[in-house]
């Protein structure tokens, strides 16, 4: 096979009209090749922690199109959480991911190599895998046919510290408390007490956190401190051992205080050396990891950590 391939070479090569056609395609390709020198490169520093983050676009208008619950519609956010556990599952080096509302935040571990640390690359693989993830998993959890292609915008956020890394997942945090506490205090007074929207609205300017609560717990019985903590706290996706599962690696989602210094505590495998905890659920096991333990990917999450991505 060899040497026919090396006499169909020296057939090729001594035919002038081949070589010809093969010094025109040099020259043409030469010619052109400078504008390569265009494309910026978009190395990412090392040593920096990668944060991903990913938000619906027009999500406002999304949810109502498709008659999401309000304040918050469980199924829906559970898509959501189920598209990030797909990109969580494409890159080993994903070490913890952030979800609440439309918007969604990966971090990647500081050395990750994945696609030699160049931006673009990460970022609109990250998008587009969300998106297009989201879109294969709405059937799974929403009964309502999609009407139209949802669509991301992504950024990426560089933090030196680690300092800055937890203070930028307080931030989303945060945000969650300050946007439920206001939303379910909102729909309260629309749904349940018939006021308009503008109503709702005057009713709530100016209050603090403390009012809101208390309006909540007066005039709905509400204690706000038991409504589910996924509405609460968001979604903390991260890789972990599952203990009722003879220890089978998944994605778990978990829906703790990440602002506390307890939460770093308790998962260490976050900032530390990368070795993924253990986990188990009194209440059996979420959907989410249910499904994620029945399918073909389960054989591969026994593996060791590996990043998949490491190419260009
Ligand atoms: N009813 C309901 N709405 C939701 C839920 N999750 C997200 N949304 C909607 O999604 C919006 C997300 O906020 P933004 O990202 O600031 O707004 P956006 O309309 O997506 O606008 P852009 O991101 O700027 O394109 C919320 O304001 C809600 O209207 C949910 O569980 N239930
Ligand atoms: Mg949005």
């Amino acid at each position: 096979m060899r040497s026919l391939g090396f006499l169909n070479n020296l057939f090729k090569f001594s035919n002038p009209t081949f070589s010809l056609e093969l010094s025109i395609r040099r020259m043409a390709c030469s010619r052109f090749e400078y504008v390569k020198s265009f494309e910026q490169d978009d190395s990412i520093l090392p040593n920096v922690w990668i944060v991903i983050r990913v938000d619906g676009k027009k999500f406002h208008k999304f949810s109502k199109t498709h008659d999401f619950e309000k304040p918050n519609d469980e199924n829906a956010l559970n898509v959501m959480n189920a598209a990030a556990t797909a990109v969580m599952q494409e890159f080993r080096d994903i070490v913890l991911a952030y979800g609440q509302s439309d918007e969604y935040s990966f971090v990647f571990r500081k050395e990750t190599t994945a696609f030699k640390r160049r931006s673009a690359k990460l970022l609109t693989y990250v998008t587009s895998l969300f998106s297009s993830s989201y879109v294969m998993q709405w059937p799974r959890w929403k009964s309502v046919p999609l009407a139209y292609a949802p669509c991301f915008d992504g950024r990426v956020v560089l933090y030196p510290s680690d300092e800055n890394l937890r203070d930028y997942l307080s931030w989303r945090q945060a945000d969650v408390h300050v946007n439920n506490l206001y939303n379910t205090a909102f729909w309260k007074l629309v749904l349940g007490k018939g006021l308009s929207n503008q109503q709702a609205e005057e009713r709530l300017r100016g209050t603090f956190s403390a009012d809101k609560n208390e309006l909540l717990f007066q005039e709905f019985g509400i204690n706000y401190n038991t409504l589910p903590a996924m509405y609460r706290k968001g979604t903390i996706l991260l890789r972990k051992r599952v203990v009722d599962r003879k220890g089978r690696q998944a994605i778990v989602p978990l829906h703790e205080d990440l602002i506390s210094s307890q939460f770093w505590k308790n998962h260490t495998e976050i900032l530390g050396k990368y070795v993924p905890g253990s986990y188990s659920s009194p209440d059996g096991l979420p959907k989410l990891v249910e499904i994620q333990l029945n399918d073909n990917h389960s054989e591969q999450e026994d593996d060791q950590p590996q990043n998949k991505a490491d190419i260009s």
